[in-house]
């Protein structure tokens, strides 16, 4: 995929002063994605200035820090908190194709050129300063670090092992363990693994303690979820502050075939869906363009996994949400 595309894209950044960032809160694959990549453009530019900067981490990305930090001590994760954009010629946005949901963009207009590499789908906002022809945009990868992965092999660079466990930890996150994986997915974890590590000693770095409130929050999940079957497919609705996409993934492995979870906080909400594949498969439901197609919000993601947010008229958009939903489950 990334070949057709490589020379042009790998040329533009050539001489340029690079920052490369993600979506606030980052996430396992935006964090290690956006690590390996500068790790990879700093070899394959030298002497150019590569800055990497993050707004927030989310908390399964701190613990896995921490555990990561204890595996390689000496690992210097080299990113900044505050970047001095009058210096920079181009961002990489990784992990994303939503300036909403990256903090470098809110609130100011930025005349930097950027270019996303994402896997999400392509939501075709055609952004001013997006530079769209070199978009790396591909919703048939299960990770962006799956996407980096590559690149280091276009670009001749051999990956030192921490980085493999980075990749590899990020590939296995995003994929679900490869449940949400493919052919291409193994491959490239194949091509990363090789013999200088093992799967099995990657596994304990992504081991998740799920702390009481959390355990709390998909209880209480479980007890307010409403069902409307359609045909022999069943949704849960149900609502919380906090936890959602942990509870939406737990909607659809007590028997739910979808998981919704609504979360108010004054006049914002956010709605998160989540479905299982077989659904997917069988009825062609895309949850990500679904919701991209929702009036006055703002959302995207993939096929079994989506999420929105608005302000004010959270009914409205449950109910599109729902009934475009039916509409793809009654066909
Ligand atoms: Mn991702």
């Amino acid at each position: 995929m990334l070949n057709s595309k490589k020379e042009v894209f790998l040329n533009f950044f050539k001489g340029k002063n690079l920052l490369i960032t993600t979506h606030d809160l980052a996430d396992l694959d935006g964090f290690n994605s956006g690590i390996a990549l500068k790790y990879c453009f700093e070899n394959y530019f030298p002497n150019q200035n590569i800055q990497l900067t993050f707004s927030g981490l989310s908390k399964h990305t701190k613990s896995f820090i921490n555990k990561f930090s204890t595996k390689f001590p000496n690992f210097n994760f080299n990113y900044q908190e505050h970047v001095e954009l009058s210096d920079i010629d181009v961002i990489v946005i990784v992990d994303s194709n939503n300036l909403n949901q990256v903090k470098l963009f809110n609130n100011i207009d930025l005349d930097i050129p950027f270019i996303f590499i994402d896997h999400h789908l392509n939501l075709q906002k055609n952004y001013p300063g997006n530079v769209s022809s070199l978009n790396l945009i591909f919703d048939n990868y299960s990770s962006t670090s799956e996407m980096v992965s590559e690149l280091f092999d276009d670009c001749n660079i051999k990956l030192p092992l921490p980085y493999k466990y980075l990749l590899v930890s990020a590939i296995l996150t995003d994929s679900g363990f490869l449940k949400y994986g493919n052919t291409g997915t193994i491959k490239n974890l194949n091509s990363i693994l090789q013999d200088h590590l093992e799967i099995q000693d990657v596994l304990p770095l992504l081991e998740r303690e799920i702390d009481i409130s959390e355990k709390i929050a998909r209880i209480k999940a479980l007890q307010r979820v409403k069902l409307i079957r359609i045909n022999n497919w069943l949704i849960g609705i149900s609502h919380l502050s906090s936890f959602s996409a942990s509870a939406a993934s737990i909607l659809t492995k007590v028997g739910f075939d979808i998981g919704i979870i609504v979360s108010e906080d004054k006049s914002d909400y956010r709605i998160t869906s989540r479905a299982k594949k077989q659904v997917c498969l069988i009825t062609g439901l895309h949850l990500g363009k679904i919701i991209s197609e929702i009036d006055n919000v703002n959302g995207g993601g993939h096929d079994g996994a989506a999420t929105l947010t608005g302000k004010n008229d959270v009914e409205e958009s449950l109910n599109q949400l729902i009934d475009k939903i039916k509409e793809t489950l009654i066909n």
